[in-house]
């Protein structure tokens, strides 16, 4: 089974990142074969600073590394150095419906942040995402909850591919995880924690220091009475409820129960804050070693970008004989 995820080089990885989509990839090493890019093309069709882009896909890099994905066992690699993502973006652009594109969440959400400008980028993002999965005849693409919409683009995206011009494309399935799919705000339970549109205060990253994390938990926003169960008007417990259940590796129904005569919740959140700092402290203790080495973080990715794009250039290849771009006359199947 083949595995591949993207994930932004915004540096700042957040506690949503991290249970969403970054301990997936982790385990993932052992359930097959596990390709996963930082995707640097993406992060510039919102504002950006050019300059600090090679050092934030280091910091993502490092980040990803420190918590347990090994170059050994994976394929890790900067999406701009295997130029087969944007071949094959602008191919798949010919088989993607502009309205499709139109009724993306995140295209909603994030151009109405721009105040000036909306990139055509921001657009067609998700075909580039599509790409980027579709490039190495991907199986599996584990994501926090917020890609589903993105996902079953790129699955519509290669139906129509292989139904317009013969199989060529493996179909992905998104793999979500059961807990901490969507992990909130602390501070505006309502908003999914996220690197641009949340609170500092209630955003928890991974190179957070303790102290800080413990702040974070112990001034998070709860809802009034003082049951700890979840409920949909308790969105501030219930993502806690979550966050803990996703830490300690057992079910949120069993944090009801271990908490079901809890006085209140001030104890409740200084628990939360534990484990999360039991799971953060040894990230962020291996990223100090493992950012200071900059000359084995660009071989690393260097070497990723080589093994990728043998993959990736074997698709391109089918994908372009398909639509008979190139010399040589088509290899498409029409249908029928
Ligand atoms: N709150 C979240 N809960 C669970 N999973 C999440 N993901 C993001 N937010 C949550 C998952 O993290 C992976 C990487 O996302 P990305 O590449 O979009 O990185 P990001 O830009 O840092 O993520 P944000 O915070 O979602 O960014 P903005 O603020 O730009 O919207 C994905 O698999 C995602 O599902």
């Amino acid at each position: 089974m083949r595995i591949f995820s993207g994930i932004q080089p915004t540096g700042r990885k957040h506690l949503g990142n991290y249970l969403g989509a970054i301990r997936q990839y982790v385990a993932g090493q052992d359930r097959g074969e596990s390709i996963y890019c930082i995707v640097d093309l993406h992060a510039i069709t919102v504002p950006y600073e050019p300059s600090e882009l090679s050092r934030t896909v280091l910091d993502t890099t490092a980040v990803l590394m420190a918590a347990g994905l090994d170059p050994q066992r994976c394929i890790l690699f900067r999406q701009s150095d295997v130029k087969e993502h944007t071949e094959l973006c602008w191919l798949l652009t010919s088989v993607t419906a502009y309205g499709e594109l139109g009724r993306m969440h995140q295209f909603k959400e994030k151009s109405a942040q721009q105040r000036d400008f909306i990139s055509a980028g921001l657009f067609t993002y998700p075909i580039l995402q599509a790409a980027d999965i579709l490039a190495y005849q991907t199986d599996e693409v584990p994501v926090g909850e917020d890609q589903k919409q993105h996902l079953e683009l790129a699955r519509d995206i290669a139906q129509r591919f292989n139904a317009r011009y013969g199989l060529t494309f493996t179909v992905p399935q998104h793999r979500i995880p059961e807990v901490a799919a969507r992990v909130m705000d602390l501070q505006a339970p309502e908003k999914k924690m996220s690197t641009t549109g949340g609170t500092e205060l209630g955003t928890v990253l991974v190179l957070d220091e303790p102290n800080e994390i413990r702040r974070k938990f112990t001034t998070a926003v709860t809802d009034s009475g003082r049951d700890i169960v979840r409920r949909e008007d308790k969105p501030g417990i219930s993502n806690l409820i979550e966050i803990l259940a996703a830490a300690r590796g057992i079910g949120p129904e069993e944090v009801e129960k271990e908490y079901s005569d809890a006085p209140g919740y001030a104890g409740f959140k200084r628990d939360v804050g534990e484990a999360v700092v039991g799971l953060l402290a040894p990230v962020r203790e291996r990223y100090v070693q493992i950012r200071s080495d900059e000359e084995t973080l660009e071989e690393t990715l260097a070497r990723g970008a080589e093994r990728a794009r043998r993959i990736a250039s074997e698709t391109l290849k089918q994908g372009r004989q398909r639509m008979g771009i190139g010399s040589g006359p088509s290899r498409a199947v029409p249908s029928s």
